[in-house]
């Protein structure tokens, strides 16, 4: 059935948990008319957004970002809580994969009906991935979701996006000899809010000298912050380090001011990311016009320079 703005509303009143794929789907979808019902459905569930707390998740491949999730969010899910779980991969739009295809290792989670989890969009325009994660989390929140976990994967970009809509981003690192911040850039550093050791229970020492490490590391550059990010060892299997977790994330939830802050900010790069992407479907249209055709095919067939064609299509 097609949705219609009447058959979302009622869909999220009957906590119908395929109407809100659904409605995310047509978030994500980049044809006029879906664009057109997706800005209704935003303008009309926008005010009941907002209410959850935001984490974004990150680290490299394999540093145990999924079976985290799984584990803190069924702890969550013990206490009261929905969760829902977003990712943003900026591989996934070339591969067409998705960093959450691994949903073995969610298994537990993504059999609560307490949980929502969702794969990265497939496809977007730059601007239009970070878009699409956005107003998705805003729809999660409005469907009834306390806690979004958006997970990312460490390269850099795809946190700086993350940090455009989380309350919080929590870095996950591996203990590991010497290598600690190896592939580890520093402006990431600058952007986390807490670092998790992760896999404790498998060398509990390297964990430790992993958390100095980082320690230091981050006492230099965060020096001037307001928050200083805790480096906490922990294990999602023993759950080992998860009430210093607890106590730290409910210290950071208590400076509201600060949550506060970064909303007002973020709805600058929400705003820009849709000025972006609404551009490069423009030229994306354009490129494909009768005009843009013909310079081409000037172009191809050397009658006209690159530097000349280019000045002719402005
Ligand atoms: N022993 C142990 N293994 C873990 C822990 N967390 C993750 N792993 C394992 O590390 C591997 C990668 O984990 P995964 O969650 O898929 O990492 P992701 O790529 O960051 O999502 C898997 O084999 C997990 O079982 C942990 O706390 N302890
Ligand atoms: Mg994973």
């Amino acid at each position: 059935m097609k949705l219609t703005l009447k058959s979302v509303i009622e869909g999220f009143k009957d906590q119908h948990i395929a109407t809100l794929a659904k409605a995310i789907t047509l978030i994500e979808s980049d044809l006029d008319d879906d664009r057109k019902l997706a800005k209704e459905v935003l303008k009309h569930f926008y005010s009941q957004s907002g209410k959850s707390l935001r984490l974004g998740i990150s680290g490299t491949p394999g540093v145990g970002k999924s079976t985290f999730i799984n584990s803190f969010g069924m702890k969550l899910i013990e206490e009261g809580h929905r969760v829902a779980v977003l990712a943003i991969d900026p591989t996934s739009v070339m591969t067409g994969g998705s960093i959450l295809g691994d949903k073995t290792r969610m298994s537990e989670l993504s059999s609560s009906d307490q949980a929502f989890i969702r794969p990265s969009p497939s496809k977007g325009q730059l601007g239009g991935v970070a878009r699409k994660t956005k107003e998705s989390l805003l729809l999660c929140e409005a469907f009834g979701f306390d806690t979004i976990l958006v997970e990312t994967v460490g390269v850099g970009q795809s946190e700086v996006q993350v940090t455009e809509m989380v309350d919080a981003l929590v870095m996950l690192l591996q203990p590991g000899a010497g290598d600690e911040l190896q592939g580890i850039k520093r402006g990431i550093l600058e952007l986390v809010d807490f670092v998790l050791v992760t896999k404790s229970d498998l060398n509990p020492e390297l964990a430790l000298q992993a958390k100095s490490h980082y320690e230091n590391a981050l006492a230099v550059l965060r020096e001037h912050q307001d928050w200083k990010p805790p480096v906490i060892v922990t294990s999602s299997v023993t759950r080992e380090g998860w009430n210093l977790w607890d106590q730290a994330l409910k210290k950071f939830i208590h400076e509201k001011k600060m949550i506060g802050e970064r909303r007002s900010a973020q709805q600058l790069s929400w705003f820009k990311n849709i000025l972006i992407e609404n551009s490069l479907l423009e030229l994306e249209k354009k490129w494909q016009s009768s005009q843009m055709n013909d310079l081409k095919k000037q172009i191809m067939e050397e009658k006209l320079s690159v530097l000349e064609a280019s000045e002719k299509s402005i």
